[in-house]
This record gives structure tokens, C-alpha cells and sequence, in this order.
């Protein structure tokens, strides 16, 4: 957790702000009058025959509407991953312009990051143990406009297992996939001489994740004859698990979050995102 007496604030900093009610914005009320009113308005003065392309009209412009509100909405970026991967100090980075020192947390730590030309980012750092992360993320993924999986460089070959059952979770969770937030695998401590490069390391996810696909698949035929394999199934059917087969943009990056300036990967993300 940051100790938030020391720390200037540098932007509008919010912390423990509650998240956005989902849907919130999202109502297709314009001044009073509802969309199914003004529909039943037009179609008093339309001829019969017009009315099917009338209400297909504005069917997909009601559609189009929420879809766009929905994701202008949604400003919020995740930063998820296990505990002492760098989360809370990227955050600080980020956040505060300078590194603070932290120890775990059982809590989120929210933020706004101003990006230039495009507004504010409501960056949420999200505890990463085991037992309170997915609650956290629950509260959050669904204003996420962007979730950055942040790992260590360093200890990955140890912990590869949980780091891709981790992502594996996320990857595969329904409002994600909804939603379609972009991913950033940050592969954070790169100043250690021994990390693994980004291109490294997402090959060595891909193999995990192709390991942990097959037991999930092998697990829920076992028990349910695949009922509910859509939910979880990542990639396509058939060959080796790969990132580019998802619907989701999933890019790597390198960082440092000891030295700001080697968090640009990182910059210019969020501002491609925001
Ligand atoms: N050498 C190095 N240490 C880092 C880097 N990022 C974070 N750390 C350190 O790793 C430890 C865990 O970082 P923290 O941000 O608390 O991880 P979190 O549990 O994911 O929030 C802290 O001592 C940080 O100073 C990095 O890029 N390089
Ligand atoms: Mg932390």
C-alpha cells in the first residue's frame, strides 16, 4: 500500500474511489423522451411498408449508441498480476511521478492519470494474492478500457504456472471477453541481467497456456462432457495455443519500474488506449 502522506499529488489522485456501476451511462433516455417512444412516435406517421426498415433503423442506431457509450465510458485501466511483480510501484510511478516503496497489499490503490489530448485514465492497482485478487478484479474489469498484466522477468521460469493460470483466468473471463479491454503482458525488472526478453517469455506463456488448456479441457470433459467448454476454450481448436488467435489485442512489453524512463513501452500504451 502507498503511504499516501508522503506522496505529492501530482494529478487528481482518488483513492478507494468506488468503482463505476455497471451500465451506468448506458440508458438510451435522450431528454425524457425513450427511444421506444420516439419509435412508436415515427412509426404513427410512416406508411406500414416502411415501418420494418424503420424499426431496423433504429434498432442498429440504438445499438450502435450503447455500444460507443459503453467503451467511451469505460476509462479504467487494470493493473493486475501476482504479488511483487511491480504492480504498486508502477502505480506510484505512474501516478505520483516517483517510487514509492510498498509492501503487499490487501487492498487496490485507484488513481487518475492525465494522457494528453484524451483525457483521464482511472488507474486501479489491484492486490495480486491469491485470495482476494479475483474479488478486486470483479469490482473492476467491467469499466476496464485496458488491463496491464504485469510480471517479473526474473522469477517467471519458477512461477510460470500460476503467472499463466493467472492470465488464463483473465484471458477467459466473460465481461473481458465482452467487453474486449486491451492487454499489455508487462514484463517488468528487465534491469535484472538474468530477465527474460518479451518475445521470450510470450512464447513461454503460449506453451503454458496450451498445457493448462489441455488439463482444463481434460478436467471439464471429465466431469460435464464439455458442456461449458466455450467459457474457458482460448484459441482456436486444433492447434497450439497462440495470443494472436484471440479477439483480443494482446501485445509485450519490456519495463524497468525502478526508472521511469524505461516505462515508455508502458507510456505509449496507455496513450494509444486512452
Ligand atoms: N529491480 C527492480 N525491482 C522492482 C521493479 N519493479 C518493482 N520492483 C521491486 O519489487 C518489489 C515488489 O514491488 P511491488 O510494486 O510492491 O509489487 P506488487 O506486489 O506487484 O505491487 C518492490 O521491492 C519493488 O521496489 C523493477 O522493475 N526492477
Ligand atoms: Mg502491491
Amino acid at each position: 500500500m502507498v503511504n499516501q502522506s508522503a506522496i505529492p499529488h501530482i494529478n487528481q489522485t482518488a483513492v478507494d474511489i468506488c468503482p463505476e456501476t455497471p451500465g451506468d451511462g448506458h440508458s438510451t433516455v435522450v431528454k425524457g423522451v425513450t427511444f421506444p417512444a420516439m419509435y412508436a412516435m415515427l412509426a404513427e406517421w410512416a406508411p406500414p411498408w416502411e415501418r420494418s426498415k424503420m424499426a431496423a433503423f433504429v434498432f442498429t442506431a440504438v445499438f450502435i449508441f450503447v455500444w460507443r457509450k459503453g467503451r467511451v465510458s469505460r476509462r479504467g485501466i487494470c493493473l493486475v498480476g501476482l504479488c511483487e511483480s511491480g504492480k504498486t510501484l508502477i502505480f506510484s510511478q505512474l501516478i505520483y511521478r516517483k517510487a514509492v516503496e510498498s509492501f503487499t497489499s490487501m487492498k487496490e490503490n485507484v488513481g487518475l492519470l492525465n494522457i494528453e489530448n484524451k483525457g483521464a485514465l482511472k488507474v486501479v492497482d489491484i492486490p495480486g494474492h491469491e485470495r482476494v485478487r479475483q474479488r478486486f478484479f470483479d469490482n473492476y474489469k467491467s469499466t476496464a478500457r485496458g488491463i496491464v498484466f504485469v510480471l517479473d522477468s526474473f522469477t517467471l521460469t519458477k512461477d510460470i504456472r500460476d503467472v499463466a493460470e493467472y492470465l488464463y483466468t483473465i484471458l477467459s473471463d466473460q465481461v473481458v471477453s465482452s467487453n474486449h479491454p486491451q492487454i499489455l503482458v508487462l514484463c517488468n525488472k528487465q534491469d535484472n541481467a538474468l530477465a527474460k526478453g518479451p518475445q521470450v517469455i510470450q512464447s513461454m506463456l503460449e506453451k503454458e497456456m496450451n498445457l493448462l488448456r489441455n488439463t482444463k479441457t481434460n478436467q471439464l470433459e471429465a466431469i460435464s462432457e464439455g458442456s461449458n467448454r466455450q467459457s474457458f476454450f482460448l484459441g482456436q481448436e486444433g492447434k497450439n495455443f497462440e495470443f494472436s488467435d484471440l479477439p483480443l489485442r494482446v501485445e509485450f512489453a519490456a519495463s524497468n519500474a525502478q526508472q521511469v524512463e524505461e516505462m515508455d513501452k508502458l507510456n505509449k500504451w496507455l496513450h494509444a488506449v486512452a
